[in-house]
């Protein structure tokens, strides 16, 4: 019979990482709440939940790669908004971002989760931040746990 390995979504004893950007921090907030929320109604305890702020989403993957490196955490989640502006400013900020987090991903022994949101709008990050489209950030917490408890059977 083939052999099938998933994660299951269960946090007991699981101990996370959140690096979340300032940057536009009325929706960033939101979407921390939404990971805290997930991740303590699957049994993780607050006390084993560490966050890092840092200023923007700019500088969550040198941040995400030190936490993960620590040897303390079963996951890392990364949660940053960045909005279109009128400058191609917004595709350096996405793209460094999410080549930089992928790469963490690659490299590191714990899952990183990219929560970051890229939106053309303040109205569509509202949206994925608590709102019509879900919590981008509640669901990127229970990537974590699913990819966490995975990488137990790798
Ligand atoms: N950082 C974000 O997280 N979101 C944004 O929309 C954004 N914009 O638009 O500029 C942003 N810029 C700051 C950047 O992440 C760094 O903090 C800054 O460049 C200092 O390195």
């Amino acid at each position: 019979m083939a052999k099938e390995l998933i994660g299951v979504l269960d946090g007991k004893g699981k101990r996370i990482g959140i690096v979340v950007s300032r940057f536009n921090d009325l929706i960033t907030k939101r979407l921390l709440e939404g990971a805290y929320d997930c991740l303590m109604r699957h049994g993780v305890k607050e006390s084993d939940i560490t966050t890092a702020w840092v200023p923007g989403s700019f500088e969550i993957p040198p941040v995400a790669k030190r936490l993960a490196a620590n040897g303390k955490l079963d996951a890392v989640i990364c949660l940053g908004t960045i909005i279109r502006g009128e400058t191609p400013h917004f595709d350096y900020i996405a793209g460094q971002s999410s080549k930089g987090i992928g790469q963490i991903a690659l490299e590191s022994k714990i899952p990183i989760i990219y929560g970051v949101l890229t939106c053309d709008s303040v109205d569509q990050a509202v949206d994925r931040a608590g709102t019509k489209s879900g919590n981008r950030g509640w669901q990127a917490a229970l990537t974590a746990l699913e990819m966490a408890n995975l990488y137990l059977n790798l």
